[in-house]
């Protein structure tokens, strides 16, 4: 089934926050964001700015009705700055005005008179300063100290990985409308409308039940949206709520850019112990993750990256320590991934470092250590391993020997353009990290004329969460798509809801409405059952009445809803749905914290004009463990999605702050994302299909997050790429792996200290 938003997407009829009609008497908002990075605010001068015409109100701190605070896993985040500033962009204050362009104009008249303080952007200087988010988090499996020893080979390392711009194409927003009784009603551009409400009713004082928050779909969130679209939604709704006006703000995008977090950069330590026979016995790292100015998400983050930081692995003896740093950044926060992409170049950089040190191909190491059925992850959770078929799989079907093996001879006849490959097996936990948070509502009503409308707190941003809802429904009732409608998320309808994120949306809230829909059904078979006087058999109605000894009969779904509701049967049903299975104990680090794993096998196969240090990448070979797909066209187009944004993470993208806090990428002309030139020549994607996992919706695994971690292989092969030109090559683990950076590595003449000063053979 094609995704049921393709029709109006491509006639562009699809409908976004910015295009929703607007409500006479709408004002306009903007906010003034704090001028510098670190300082302490003495005095706002709005005199000028007041002066705009069509300004309405300046508001600031001072004027929050209800508490200064938007902090969710930890309270530090104030809504409006009103004394100390803690990142370039901040908001400081909101003004709001008859129109878009007087609104931001009065933004550029303010002035904030600041004393600076020093600023800081590394975590690390953050984490010897003592500067942290919450106490250091640790994942510890066996006994490393014992391990070291009895290893043959030992090699350690740097890193330092770059942050990412989430770059949806829909730039946050909100639009807030009062309502009577001092409700107030809130579209917003997030992913998690219970997040928003939460936030707004704290802020504004009012009872979550008078604050309905309603997302028809986003363009785009990929976690930017998860827990910073409540800022923009909270500040529209302190203006409605004060003005009584109804009030909104789109972000330009470069407000959006400068103002909002992104993929957390991380710096890291690891040693790594081999014994002969190239078997991992030991690893520790150490995690240093750039938080930016407050919490935000950043305490699960960090957990996510312990919990993936030995990838596809298994490492008997593990000990990783990860410290959440606080910086002077804008918060960082969710990004595709969630902190589990760095953990994960962090092992491949160490598997790299040995292979080099060991004059050996990385891919020998990788294979050597798949994690496999019966081996515990260091959190405790025991693997139902695909990691080694996807594999083998992967090995059978595209023959990586055969590729290593043209790409020699292709860079043994081309001295200014190298060829370079590197093998990328990925294993990712589906599950919030936070036990409590997997759980969903889903709300199904039929209709008098047999259609079907379903609410659920999914918020679709793309992924496709809504049809694969459709499906569950129309597949369970044995109808056609055509007459189930997925409706706009509201808090009024589904309450207390998750946000849209950790790859879990379909699973849960598809679970929820197959729930829902099969209570429904049990309802309606009855009606059957008692009309024909025959026994219950099972499944779909349509089987049920086939199924009925050949008993002919008229039944058919409308009938059926009609005869329901002329005989009072309830037509409308709540599903719940908790993940049952997992636990987690913080205490001990020990678990079962995932309903699954993701597993799967990449190839990547990259070329670099070892002239200008460009590259362009060849071909992405796939083997992905989809379980049993209920939607290959969508699943796929989220692996292509999730790839080229790994890509892009890995290769191009380069978020450059100054050492004063500043952005300077702030603009797609000093970002760079990727272009279709950027993009593969090729990306083939085979199906691994597994059986086991029940805890997937009709057993079709979730496929959000996963295949971006693919992208980390492009890393590798452009390594391996300038490795064949200048083996001797300095190239410390720095990501992204820009141009620039391929130049320097081919051709710098004093190499920079790097890691393999610090290799030690024992
Ligand atoms: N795909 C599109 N087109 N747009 C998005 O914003 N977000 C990604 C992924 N794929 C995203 C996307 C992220 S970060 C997550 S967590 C999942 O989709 C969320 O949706 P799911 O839980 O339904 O997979
Ligand atoms: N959000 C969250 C996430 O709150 N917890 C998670 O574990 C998670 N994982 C991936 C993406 N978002
Ligand atoms: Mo995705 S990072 O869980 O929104």
């Amino acid at each position: 089934m094609k995704n049921i938003d393709a029709d109006t997407h491509l006639t562009g009829t699809s409908v976004y926050l910015d295009d929703l009609p607007l409500l006479q008497g709408t004002l306009f908002a903007a906010a003034y964001g704090a001028p510098v990075a670190h300082g302490i605010l003495r005095r706002l001068d709005i005199s000028e700015a007041l002066q705009i015409p069509g300004l309405i109100r300046i508001f600031t701190a001072k004027d929050i009705p209800g508490e200064n605070q938007i902090g969710g896993i930890i309270p530090d985040e104030p809504l409006l700055a009103d004394h100390h500033i803690h990142f370039a962009g901040m908001p400081l204050a909101l003004v709001v005005a008859h129109n878009r362009d007087a609104a931001r104009a009065a933004v550029k008249k303010i002035q904030a008179i600041i004393d600076p303080l020093e600023v800081i952007t590394n975590p690390r200087i953050a984490q010897a300063r003592g500067e942290l988010i919450m106490p250091p988090k640790s994942v510890i499996q066996g006994d490393t100290a014992e391990a070291w020893p009895r290893c043959t080979h030992i090699f350690e390392g740097a890193i330092d990985i770059n942050g990412q711009e989430h770059l949806y194409i829909e730039t946050q927003g909100a639009y807030a409308i009062p309502q009577e009784h001092g409700a107030l009603k809130v579209y917003s551009s997030t992913q998690g409308p219970t997040a928003v409400q939460r936030t707004i009713a704290r802020v504004s004082g009012i009872p979550m039940h008078r604050i309905e928050v309603v997302v028809t779909r986003l363009g785009g969130g990929f976690g930017g949206k998860e827990d910073q679209a409540n800022t923009w939604a909270a500040l529209c709704a302190l203006a409605a709520q004060l003005l009584h006006r109804p009030v909104k703000y789109v972000l330009h995008r470069m407000e959006d850019m400068t103002m909002t977090g992104k993929r957390h950069p991380y710096m890291a330590d690891f040693k790594i112990g081999l014994d002969a026979a190239l078997k991992i016995l030991a690893y520790e790292v150490t995690f240093f993750q750039n938080a930016g100015a407050s919490a935000d998400l950043s305490p699960a983050v960090l957990q996510r990256t312990l919990f993936h930081c030995t990838n596809a692995y298994y490492i008997p003896n593990v000990s990783a320590t990860a410290y959440s740093c606080r910086t002077h950044l804008p918060p960082n926060t969710a990004f595709r991934g969630f902190g589990g992409p760095q953990g994960m170049y962090v092992i491949e950089a160490a598997i790299a470092a040995a292979a080099t040190g060991l004059h050996i191909d990385k891919a020998q190491i990788q294979r050597a250590n798949l994690i496999q059925t019966g081996d515990a992850f260091p959190y405790g959770q025991i693997a139902e391993s695909e990691a080694v078929s996807s594999w083998q799989k992967a090995e059978s079907l595209y023959e990586p020997d055969k590729i290593r093996a043209s790409i020699h001879a292709f860079n043994a006849a081309h001295s200014l353009v190298k060829k370079g490959m590197a093998l990328m097996p990925i294993c990712f936990g589906i599950s919030f990290t936070n036990t409590l948070m997997n759980n969903a509502r889903s709300l199904v009503h039929i209709y008098s004329d047999g259609s079907v409308g379903i609410s659920t707190g999914a918020v679709e941003m793309g992924q496709g969460v809504n049809t694969k809802i459709l499906q569950v429904a129309a597949q369970t009732f044995g109808i056609s798509y055509e007459r189930v409608k997925i409706n706009a998320t509201s808090t009024y309808t589904v309450a207390n809801t998750s946000p849209s994120a950790a790859s879990a949306t379909t699973d849960l809230n598809g679970k929820a409405t197959l729930i829902a829909c099969n209570a429904l059904l049990e309802r309606l078979l009855d009606l059957i059952v008692k009309d024909l006087g025959v026994e219950r058999k099972c499944l779909s109605i349509q089987q049920e009445v086939v199924l009925n000894n050949g008993v002919p009969t008229d039944w058919n779904w409308v009938r059926l809803v009609n005869t329901a509701f002329v005989q009072r049967v309830a037509l409308s049903e709540n599903g719940h749905y908790a993940t049952p299975v997992i636990h987690y104990d913080p205490i001990s680090g020990k678990g079962h914290p995932f309903a699954y794993h993701v597993y799967g096998t990449a190839i990547i196969e990259v070329t670099v004009d070892c002239l200008r240090g460009t590259y362009e990448t060849d071909s992405v070979k796939v083997v992905h463990d989809f379980g049993r797909s209920m939607n290959p066209d969508i699943d796929r187009g989220q692996i292509e999605g999730g790839i080229v944004q790994g890509i892009g993470w890995m290769t191009l993208e380069e978020v450059i702050y100054n050492q004063e806090g500043k952005l300077l990428s702030n603009a797609l002309s000093t970002y760079k994302v990727p272009d279709i030139y950027a993009v593969p020549k090729e990306i083939l994607i085979e199906h691994l299909h597994t059986d086991m996992d029940n805890l997937a919706i009709f057993r079709s695994k979730a496929v959000g997050e996963p295949p971006l971690m693919y992208g980390i292989g492009a890393w590798f092969a452009l390594r391996d790429a300038i490795l064949a030109f200048r083996p001797d090559a300095v190239l410390p683990f720095v990501a992204p792996m820009t141009p620039e950076k391929v130049l320097m590595a081919l051709y710098a003449k004093q190499p920079v200290p790097a890691y393999e000063e610090k290799v030690s053979h024992l």
